[in-house]
């Protein structure tokens, strides 16, 4: 039955790229079958800048994503094709960046999952007009993990976000430096952006708000396939989607360990065979090809086949706003074709990462409820029935305050839930167990349909009575939507 199955999976891949193939990926389901397999793009690795001065500039820009027809226009940071550059950043140095907007429209760059004053967080308020350059600077405080940027203009982020624009951030820290892990980017350290999107008759995105691409983009590549040694390798995972959430694994179901989420190290890697990742979240894992033979195949895949309502991405429907090519169905992210072992290879993982201390639902001395409900006017979700503004500033956080926000989710669907400004522990997941690889520092995570979930967060170190900070659902058209809210952490 599940050789069966796999064979249905496969057919599909073939044929979708097929249609991908002959319609320049219109989304028709019109195409024949053929006998070609997959035909791959090695997976396009993001360039990295480093320093404490950093230049990046948001301009319109494009890209081939298809063997023949058209390229699609996108947009991009500093002259990529699709999804900006690596930036790497090291704890503890005084940085600046100089964020020039050279589209013909405003835009913002957020700094996702830093814990720096609101001024700099590049959130609605920090607008970047057309022709101007914004030049926040701050003391990376944030431990070593991935993070990233992206647009955040209010009723704009999906437009943007969905062009291209966006990018990565790696934090590296003395801690994370004396463990003997994977770290030679783009050999052995490998970022993993995974989105979709779905293109019109002229390859250009479709734009109007479908809440799920048709073809899924590693790093913006088609069909990725990325040459790997035969050693444990490092993926930094971000879901960088609208709203599919993926559920990872090999295809061979082998054993891999997750090192790191949102906002740091765990304790000690989490062995697992699946790991699902909401939009916005953050994983870095570890994968050991020691055993795969000089020149064999390792599928990592999604398997979004079979999920119950209310998991992004498991809706049965092939077309529409709500439907996709991919939704309900176990697709490829990646085809690893195994190289050999690098000098210096990693081949062991260390049992110890690091030593965090939490803090526990008891820590807390305020407690903030929120309920996703539906909005006003034709906003479908909202919290607590207001659809957010710039003006009301939903709640107020003394400063050094230890939170327990509580997020009740009763209202039709799934969401992805992210707080600015800090980190916090998920102390409660009302649908079950927290996940062992769920454990660490989280700036954003799944909150299922008809769940309530808890995480407690110290407001610390920048209390400013005038600029809020951000808490939204990720999904970048809810949040468009008004699926946002702002917090002021006051002296
Ligand atoms: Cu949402």
């Amino acid at each position: 039955m599940k050789k069966l199955l796999f064979a249905i999976v496969l057919l599909g891949a073939v044929i979708i790229y097929s249609c991908n193939k002959s319609s320049g990926g219109s989304g028709s389901t019109g195409g024949t079958t053929n006998t070609t397999s997959t035909t791959y793009n090695a997976l396009y690795i993001p360039p990295t800048l480093t320093g404490t001065s950093f230049n990046i500039s948001l301009a319109k820009s494009s890209k081939q994503f298809f063997a023949t027809g058209a390229d699609t226009p996108t947009y991009s940071y500093n002259g990529l094709p699709f999804w900006g550059p690596t930036l790497i950043f090291n704890k503890g140095d005084n940085i600046t960046l100089n964020v020039t907007n050279n589209l013909t429209d405003t835009t913002t760059v957020h700094w996702h999952g830093f814990h720096i004053p609101p001024i700099m967080d590049g959130g609605p308020h920090q607008k970047i007009a057309p022709g101007t350059t914004w030049s926040p600077h701050f003391v990376v405080m944030n431990s070593a993990s991935t993070y990233w940027f992206h647009p955040h203009l209010h009723e704009k982020t999906y437009q943007q976000l969905t062009m291209g624009a966006g990018g990565l951030i790696i934090v590296r820290d003395p801690i994370e430096t004396a463990l003997n892990l994977p770290r030679n980017y783009g050999v052995d350290d490998i970022p993993l952006v995974l989105t979709s999107r779905r293109f019109n008759a002229d390859n250009s995105f479709n734009t109007n708000v479908n809440d799920y691409g048709d073809y899924l983009l590693a790093n913006g590549t088609l069909n990725p396939q990325a040459t790997l040694p035969k050693q444990f390798v490092r993926f930094r995972i971000l879901n960088a989607e609208i709203e599919r959430a993926y559920n990872l694994g090999f295809g061979d179901n082998r054993t891999f360990y997750v090192i790191s989420n949102d906002g740091g190290l765990l304790d000690a890697p989490a062995p697992v065979t699946r790991l699902v990742l909401g939009v916005g979240e953050r994983a870095e894992v570890l994968v050991d090809l020691s055993n795969d033979a000089v020149g064999s195949n390792v599928s990592f895949k999604s398997y979004n086949s079979g999920q119950t309502f209310g998991f992004p991405g498991g809706e049965p429907s092939t077309s529409g706003a709500l439907g996709s090519l991919l939704n309900n169905t176990t697709f490829e992210v990646l085809n690893i074709n195994v190289a050999a072992a690098t000098s210096g290879a990693v081949t062991a993982i260390p049992t110890k990462l690091t030593t965090n201390t939490y803090l526990a639902a008891s820590d807390a001395t305020s407690t903030i409820v929120t309920n996703i409900t539906a909005g006003q006017g034709s906003s479908e979700f909202a919290f607590d029935n207001n659809n957010y503004n710039y003006i009301t500033i939903n709640h107020t956080i003394p400063l050094n305050t230890v939170v327990k926000w509580t997020f009740v989710n009763s209202n039709v669907f799934g969401h992805s839930i992210h707080i600015h400004d800090i980190q916090f522990k998920i102390v409660s997941r009302s649908s079950g167990t927290i996940q062992p690889y769920e454990q660490g520092w989280k700036d954003s995570f799944f909150l299922h349909l008809g769940e309530t979930v808890s995480v407690v967060a110290k407001f610390n170190d920048f209390a400013d009575g005038t600029n809020p900070y951000m808490y939204h659902c990720h999904f970048p058209n809810h949040e468009d939507a008004g699926l946002m809210g702002q917090f002021l952490v006051t002296p």
